[in-house]
């Protein structure tokens, strides 16, 4: 049944995120596919009708920190370009200088009531269902560091790219700061880097430098820094010369337990992760955190 909706083609694997509340963050659905590029405050879309590639450009200074407001941005560039038939693959890029992203925007964790931490959760979860789920080939080119949701970002995508300067790094970092990464973030990167360095990842909220990612498989490829886009735009021709429904179906069997898996648990993993973010002990920790990248910089 899940196959033969994703046969159906560019509604196909996206299809199957049924409980994916597509309505609610996207107020318009019209297609962008009669304009070459959009923009908004913090993303902009370069669209190349005759290759059928979008670029996303994330412009959020300082750091792509992924704020409610950040996260919904994405989420609407995400649907317009899975519903426009003219585009079969997405770059995800940063226009922020040495930084990819830093991950979720730690001020949104912090001091927040438990309405407004459940409505960022819930924007988190779509942007991954959207961005795991999709139909289009996705591919991250990382042009700086990635840890946390910025590594969540990436390993979403179908191949990544990095920049090869040791002084950028990738991985899930969450523990460093006192928090778990919810079962969907631990799932996407046993599914890239396999369960023993997941758990070694994880339990030690290692950033890894690129030469060790693309050693562990975080990373696909690591290209002077200069070449990271055009790099990205190479692989993504190879890509896209494989029969596009035989690739999506392919997609859709590998990724779709762990799709399934949130979808069924949404409603608790929001709770979940509302108990936990506004425990006393918690907050002390994000604090803690925030005052050490404060005195790194100092
Ligand atoms: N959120 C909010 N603000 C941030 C973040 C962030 N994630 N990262 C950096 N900033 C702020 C800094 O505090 C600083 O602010 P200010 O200018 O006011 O002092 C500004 O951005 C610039 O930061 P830096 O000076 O540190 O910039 P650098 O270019 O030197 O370094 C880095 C960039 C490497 C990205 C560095 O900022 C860094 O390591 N940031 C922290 C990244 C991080 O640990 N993110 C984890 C976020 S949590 C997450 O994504 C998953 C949560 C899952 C929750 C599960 C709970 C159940």
């Amino acid at each position: 049944m899940a196959l033969r909706a994703a046969l159906r083609g560019k509604s196909g694997l996206a299809g199957l995120l049924s409980c994916s509340s597509h309505g609610r963050l996207c107020p318009s659905s019209s297609s962008i596919s009669q304009r070459n590029n959009s923009s908004s405050a913090k993303l902009i879309v370069d669209h190349d009708q005759t290759t059928g590639v979008a670029v996303m450009h994330m412009q959020s200074p300082p750091v792509n920190s992924l704020s409610l407001d950040f996260l919904t941005e994405i989420c609407i560039t995400l649907e317009k370009l899975e519903m426009d038939k003219g585009c079969r693959g997405l770059i995800i890029t940063s226009n922020q200088p040495k930084v990819f992203s830093a991950g979720l925007d730690i001020l949104e964790m912090y001091g927040k009531s438990p309405e407004r931490c459940g409505e960022f959760w819930k924007a988190v979860q779509e942007m991954w269902l959207k961005l795991y789920g999709s139909n289009m080939v996705t591919i991250a080119a990382i042009n700086g560091s990635s840890p946390a949701g910025g590594c969540l970002m990436s390993i979403t995508c179908d191949y990544r790219i990095m920049a090869d300067n040791p002084r950028y790094s990738i991985g899930l970092n969450e523990t460093m700061l006192g928090i778990v990464a919810p079962f969907w973030f631990k799932e996407t990167m046993v599914n890239t880097v396999g369960h023993r360095n997941t758990e070694m990842s994880l339990e030690l909220g290692l950033l890894y430098k690129p030469a060790e990612a693309l050693k562990i498989g975080l990373v696909d490829q690591l290209v002077p820094e200069d070449q990271v886009l055009s790099a990205a735009t190479q692989t993504m021709t190879k890509w896209l010369a494989i029969p596009e429904h035989a690739r999506q179906i392919t997609k859709s069997m590998m990724r779709k337990p762990t799709i399934e898996k949130l979808c069924s648990n949404r409603e608790a993993d929001i709770q979940n992760f509302v108990s936990f973010i506004t425990k006393e002990s918690i907050q002390k920790s994000l604090r803690m955190y925030m005052e050490m990248l404060k005195q790194k910089k100092a």
